[in-house]
């Protein structure tokens, strides 16, 4: 008994040493993630993880993101599976850094994008059950877990003004509607909190800021960010 109750203080003591302090940067499409996460790339203590867009661009040469928004009824299930695939490998790389820094979670898409394609009646209710069966399959063996979501929070106007900015080929039918009922979604989830669990504190920041002025903004939050409030 004695010895096995060492080993399984030793366990837990690798695993608080072992595991990073890990971080979702969420928020909705346009809110300047990408930007965020570059404050961060030059800090040795942060593993920074960018989202696997590239793959979803290229799955064995298919485009999955720009079938998706071509025609979603059809590809939208293939779509969110991939997400849902590309999604898991992130959480479950290694980082020696203290710290993991990772763009969206698998949460982010079943609770943003999988609920959004429901509603909208583009995911037949069989197929969400499928993902689901996969999230919560996942979500119970694997260590998905996340210590602190960041919500970069802006207007749904801000976030289409950027997103027309960018330009971004696979996003050109995106309409303001659409955007709009996405920061819903997100207020709900990590504003509100009334929309699925909450699987970890929210730090919200005003990610309307100007370019210019939203570095000052996260310099402010770093040590939230990094752990080292006492
Ligand atoms: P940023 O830097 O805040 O502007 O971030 P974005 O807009 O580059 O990144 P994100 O994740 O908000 O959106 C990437 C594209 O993928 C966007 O067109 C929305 C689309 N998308 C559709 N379903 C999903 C999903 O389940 N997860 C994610 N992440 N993106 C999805």
């Amino acid at each position: 008994k004695i010895i096995s109750r060492m080993a399984h203080a030793a366990l837990a003591s690798k695993s608080d040493l072992g595991r990073p302090f890990t971080v979702a940067v969420e928020g909705n499409v346009g809110s300047g993630k990408t930007t965020f996460l570059q404050h961060f790339i030059k800090n040795n203590n942060v593993a920074v993880f960018a989202e696997p867009i590239d793959m979803w661009r290229n799955c064995n040469g298919y485009n999955l993101l720009e079938l998706m928004y071509q025609d979603p009824k059809k590809w939208s299930f293939t779509f969110q599976s991939y997400v849902q695939l590309t999604m898991l490998r992130q959480h479950q790389k290694k980082v020696i850094q203290p710290v993991k820094l990772m763009e969206r979670s698998l949460y982010s898409a079943r609770y943003c994008f999988v609920e959004k394609l429901s509603r909208d009646g583009l995911m037949p209710s069989a197929s969400v059950a499928v993902i689901d069966e996969w999230f919560k399959y996942i979500t119970k063996y694997e260590d998905t877990t996340v210590d602190l979501i960041v919500y970069l929070r802006t207007s749904p106007e801000v976030a289409y003004e950027r997103i027309l900015t960018r330009n971004r080929s696979e996003e050109r039918t995106v309409a303001f509607e659409y955007i709009k009922a996405l920061h819903d979604i997100h207020e709900d989830w990590l504003y509100h909190k009334t929309l699925h669990k909450c699987v970890a504190p929210v730090l919200v920041l005003n990610a309307n800021l100007d370019r210019s002025v939203i570095e000052g903004e996260y310099e402010k939050y770093e040590p939230h960010i990094l752990n080292k409030i006492p």
